[in-house]
């Protein structure tokens, strides 16, 4: 007779299936939609890729703020190529998280009910024209440190989607940048409101890359899946070390007191980010989430004849294909 002890024994023994998914990721290769995949693999990845997908399209708002107001025609027409951008990185990332079995209108129906997360950096104001400056070289900067180590996560369609995001991440980084920089060789004005947007985006920018390792509950799974390949304060260290040299060449000042290079250590140390702030903003009560989950509800709402319009025009389509093929075998 099976003892208790010998049943948990056949029930911890990998499957084949389970044993090929941990192959495949001990290999450095990518797992497909149609493969095998452990249930929390999967929730995993729906959470995380549906929650970027989300960042990016709450994300075109305190930037949408600016276009009618950009300083000149070139300013706009950059601005609004950014925006169009992320508009389009949230359209593949939704696709990529409906190969794991979930659907956009499920997605959506979660970011506008409130129930979905998308990143906290999104719920801060964009005042000045400086703001477009400070979100392009830090929000899109840390992106590009956050991001460029997802082109080799584990699952297949998230790492294709991150490859093609990271290419325009740059470009949006660099706009930035040249935003600040420009105004910095401006007038004392130009250069007080470059300075003001980079004290108000630089701390929520760190807090981009999640809290702190000891209270991050899904890193150390996501690592060994590797769909994350470093830690979040690892990250957020990378990111400060390339602010560093840049802010130099701008002339603008980090407004961290505390930050200074560590010889012992070779990296910057660093002031404590106010985490408290982070998880208020994480519930709901940052200063513009109301504002920015009502913008997308209404856009939402407003935009219902076109997913209507659409889905008709595929079904007439699709039925004027069935009965052409059909005519065509009959003739
Ligand atoms: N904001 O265990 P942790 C962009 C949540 S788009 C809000 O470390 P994980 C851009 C986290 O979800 C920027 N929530 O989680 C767009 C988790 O909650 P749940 C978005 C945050 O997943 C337009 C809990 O806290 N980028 O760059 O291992 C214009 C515990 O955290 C945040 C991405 O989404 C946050 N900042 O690591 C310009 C990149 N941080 O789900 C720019 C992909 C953490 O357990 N995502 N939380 O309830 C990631 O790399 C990871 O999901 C994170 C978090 C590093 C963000």
């Amino acid at each position: 007779m099976t003892s208790p002890a010998d049943l948990s024994l056949v029930h911890d023994a990998p499957s084949d299936e389970e044993h090929s998914f941990d192959e495949l990721v001990a290999n450095e290769q990518r797992i497909e939609p149609r493969d095998w995949m452990p249930d929390a693999y999967r929730k995993t990845l729906i959470r995380q890729i549906s929650q970027h997908a989300h960042s990016e399209i709450i994300g075109m708002q305190p930037e949408g703020n600016w276009i009618t107001r950009a300083p000149s025609l070139k300013r706009k027409a950059i601005l609004m190529a950014k925006v169009q951008d992320e508009a389009g990185h949230g359209l593949y990332l939704y696709s990529a998280a409906q190969t794991l079995g979930t659907t956009r209108e499920e997605m959506m129906r979660q970011l506008i009910d409130g129930k979905a997360k998308y990143s906290s950096i999104f719920n801060y104001p964009t005042p000045t024209w400086a703001d477009m400056g400070a979100i392009g070289w830090l929000v899109d900067g840390a992106a590009i440190v956050n991001q460029v180590p997802l082109c080799r996560a584990s699952y297949g369609p998230y790492a294709r989607a991150m490859v093609r995001i990271c290419k325009e991440e740059s470009f949006h980084q660099r706009q930035g940048f040249e935003i600040l920089l420009t105004l910095m060789q401006g007038t004392d004005e130009q250069r007080e409101m470059a300075q003001d947007a980079v004290n108000r985006w630089y701390w929520p920018s760190l807090a981009m890359f999640g809290p702190p390792d000891d209270q991050s509950p899904n890193s150390a799974q996501s690592m060994k899946w590797k769909i994350k390949r470093f830690s979040n304060d690892d990250l957020r260290q990378r990111f400060v070390g390339m602010l560093v040299p840049q802010a130099e060449i701008l002339g603008i000042t980090l407004p961290d007191p505390d930050l200074k290079w560590n010889d012992e250590t070779q990296q910057y140390d660093m002031g404590e980010i106010d985490w408290d702030e982070f998880f208020e903003v994480l519930k709901g009560n940052g200063p513009c989430n109301a504002e920015r989950l009502e913008r997308r509800r209404t856009a939402h709402e407003e935009g219902a004849w076109v997913r209507e319009a659409a889905a008709e025009y595929a079904r007439v389509s699709s039925r004027s294909a069935r009965s052409a093929t059909g005519s065509g075998m009959a003739s």
